[in-house]
């Protein structure tokens, strides 16, 4: 099934404004990428689980990690593969990538993900086959799912690109251990060898003269602090989570990660009694998710939050299928929080990733 996903609304911010501008496959602006942090399910050899989930696959042999830093450039390149793709394959029969582990060389702030898939050549490689890609932070927990590590970026196949959000980034110290979890498919009927997955990631470092505010994704999910993927009933159904926010802050702008079949997501901060956003999802007749909008509070100074709020999520689809989709369905609210009180959640990291609550399961594969 396509993962669409909106929401890192990274975009969010950006450009005009933040206004979005994911492509998708169906050249319909979407806010949308594949949420990772998601784990899809638990699994037994460690991380690899949130996305992962229960799924136990082949793994693909010789898959490495690249990653080049151009100092000059404020550019980082990190390159996964190669990859073989077999048409008609499913991601539970495809051979998957290891775990790859990134350990970030500098100080600073990472400012947007730009994915791409390409052969060893260079040449395009339609998103399609991309099932989902996720970078965590081993070194800092989740501010919203301690039980989780920090979830700060995400793309399926829509490709969602990430873009800067001018004045704000996602702080990194050198030694941070990303955790870099790919899962690739192939619906397509055309066999592809040799297929690298590329993202870019411009970043500035302390020394820049422009200040960088840090801010932090914040993944809020129909399944609380759990895994993020459930089973997707037949008919109209929906799913409601809660998360307590432990710190004050405003978010800059939501968007939102759906699977196929997804109807809507709605934030709503019952402390408040307020509906923060409603994101009604954009899918084509065959219920193909094709994009979650993006809302921005950033005009207005980011949509305030208090501590102790409680929010809730809930999501809401329909499945025409008949059957039950056996985790089918991800609601995700994945928005961009800037914290009263930067340095509370700065403290947030440890030095020893093993310190966070899911403890890594593999060793780090390069
Ligand atoms: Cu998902």
């Amino acid at each position: 099934m396509r993962i669409a996903i909106s929401f890192f609304a990274r975009s969010l911010l950006v450009g005009t404004l933040f206004v979005t501008s994911m492509q998708g496959q169906d050249a319909t602006p979407k806010a949308t990428s594949d949420m990772p942090g998601v784990r899809h399910g638990q699994s037994s050899d460690g991380h690899g689980g949130f996305m992962q989930g229960g799924m136990h696959h082949a793994i693909a042999k010789d898959v490495r990690l690249d990653v080049k830093v151009d100092e000059a450039a404020h550019l980082a390149t990190v390159r996964v593969g190669p990859l073989a793709l077999p048409a008609n394959t499913s991601h539970m029969k495809m051979p998957q990538p290891q775990e790859l582990f990134w350990v970030v060389p500098f100080d600073g702030w990472l400012l947007a993900y730009h994915p791409k898939l390409m052969d060893g050549q260079g040449g395009d490689i339609p998103g399609v086959v991309l099932h989902h890609v996720a970078f965590w932070n081993m070194n800092r927990p989740d501010f919203l799912c301690p039980n989780k590590e920090e979830h700060i970026f995400g793309a399926g196949g829509e490709m969602t690109d990430w873009q800067k959000v001018p004045g704000f980034g996602y702080q990194v110290q050198k030694g941070d251990k990303i955790r870099i979890e790919t899962m690739v498919h192939n619906p397509t009927t055309i066999s592809y060898q040799d297929v690298y997955l590329e993202v870019s990631i411009p970043f500035q470092e302390p020394s820049a003269s422009a200040a960088v505010k840090s801010y932090y994704p914040a993944w809020m999910d129909v399944e609380s602090c759990n895994n993020s993927g459930y089973d997707l009933k037949p008919g109209e159904t929906q799913e409601v989570g809660n998360v307590t926010l432990h710190f004050s802050g405003v978010l800059l702008g939501v968007g939102g990660h759906m699977h196929d079949y997804g109807k809507q997501l709605v934030l709503e901060d019952v402390t408040r009694k307020e509906v923060v956003a409603t994101l009604d999802a954009k899918t084509n007749e065959q219920g193909q998710l094709l994009g979650i909008p993006v809302k921005i509070f950033f005009e207005q100074g980011g949509y305030a939050l208090a501590t102790d709020d409680q929010l809730k999520i809930t999501a809401t689809y329909n499945n025409p299928t008949g059957k039950v989709l056996h985790d089918g369905a991800m609601g995700i609210v994945v928005g961009y929080f800037l914290p009263s009180n930067g340095p509370a959640l700065a403290g947030l990291r440890r030095e020893d990733p093993s310190l966070l609550s899911n403890k890594p399961g593999s060793s780090p594969n390069q």
